[in-house]
């Protein structure tokens, strides 16, 4: 919370706060959850400003050489000076790279985890959503084909968002609509972070259609009438076996979170790419002996432009564009 207390800090003493800290801000405003919430006070707190603010100097401190270099003299760099040069941008672009590698999960953790409960028909996959939620969201009934919508629940997992999805029954079927519906269901397994994948325990057949991923969930249905009360099933009737479910759940999803990214919104990541995608051309000059420095500043100068856009140096189009899709305005 140090770094909330920064800003609560900076409110005092009236200082303006970048776009950056102005998406955390906005964050803050719509989590739910202790994580989502921390999350939010780190990119408020300037975590991420302040790592631009470094990568900034860094950059200049290479403009600046070659700029001087270009007016001071009239021979080429010496190569040893062009050789730390390379080595320092491509540290630089390493660690460029660290930060954004897990922004995936950075964000995911501010709109939450999806978790797909999948199976075939009758399963009991909307019995157990209606567990988790504790109440009656999704119809349930012994005619095989009740669900079509994806239907979801929100669930606060010790500070961990996620969010269940009920999905069709999986199988073949003449039914238009339910054959809509399993289209859906099959998008949602694919694009889900994590499955929950149902099966029948006295046949052990696997949805067809969904290919199992190692890091599926899978578990045997109805517990309470197979008699398998293991560890590997669950009764979405009786509760049995979804306090096991869901600390693995969370387990699954503090791992991945153990490599949360510096960056949660694709606005910061895609700059951040192109900044890199700027100094890799920069590096490839100077690898191979390019001589128009020049051109090389004019990339570093590219470079540092994207960069700053990240923490808003300075352009009243992405403070409104920023401001809008946080705070949900003029909709
Ligand atoms: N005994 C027992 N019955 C269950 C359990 N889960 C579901 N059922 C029953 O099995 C039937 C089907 O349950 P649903 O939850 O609708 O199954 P579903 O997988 O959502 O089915 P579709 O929506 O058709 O794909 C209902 O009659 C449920 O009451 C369970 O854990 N134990
Ligand atoms: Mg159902």
């Amino acid at each position: 919370m140090a770094e909330a207390g920064e800003f609560t800090r900076q409110a005092l003493t009236n200082q303006r706060i970048d776009l950056a800290q102005t998406e955390g801000l906005g964050d803050l405003l719509s989590a739910e959850t202790k994580m989502q919430q921390q999350q939010a006070l780190n990119l408020m707190g300037g975590r991420l400003s302040k790592k631009c603010e470094e990568w900034h100097s860094i950059i200049l401190n290479n403009l600046s050489m070659i700029t001087a270099s270009i007016d001071f003299s009239d021979e080429e760099l010496p190569d040893n000076i062009l050789e730390e040069f390379s080595t320092k941008l491509r540290d630089l672009v390493r660690d460029m790279e660290a930060a954004l590698s897990g922004h995936q999960t950075a964000e995911r953790l501010r709109n939450g985890f999806q978790v797909a409960i999948v199976g075939e028909p009758n399963i009991g996959k909307s019995t157990l959503l209606n567990f988790l939620a504790g109440r009656d969201v999704a119809l349930t009934s012994e005619i095989a084909g009740t669900t079509r919508d994806v239907i979801e629940v929100s669930v606060d997992l010790d500070g961990i968002p996620i969010t269940f999805l009920d999905t069709a029954g999986i199988r073949d079927t003449e039914d238009v609509i339910e054959g809509l519906g399993i289209e859906r269901a099959l998008t949602k397994a694919d694009q889900a972070d994590l499955r929950v994948v149902l099966v029948d325990p006295t046949s052990e057949r696997k949805p067809g259609g969904v290919t199992i991923r190692s890091d599926d969930i899978i578990l045997h249905a109805k517990s309470d009438i197979s008699n398998r009360g293991d560890s590997n099933s669950v009764s979405g009737l009786t509760g049995d076996g979804v306090d096991h479910l869901l600390s693995q759940v969370k387990f699954i999803f503090a791992d991945r979170l153990s490599n949360i990214g510096l960056t949660a919104h694709e606005r910061q990541r895609s700059l951040i790419i192109e900044c890199m995608s700027h100094l890799h051309n920069v590096i490839a000059m100077v690898d191979h002996n390019f001589e128009e420095v020049e051109l090389v500043a004019e990339e570093l100068r590219a470079s540092m432009i994207a960069l700053d856009e990240v923490v808003g140096k300075f352009n009243i189009e992405s403070v409104l564009g920023v401001i809008f899709s946080s705070f949900c305005l003029g909709k």
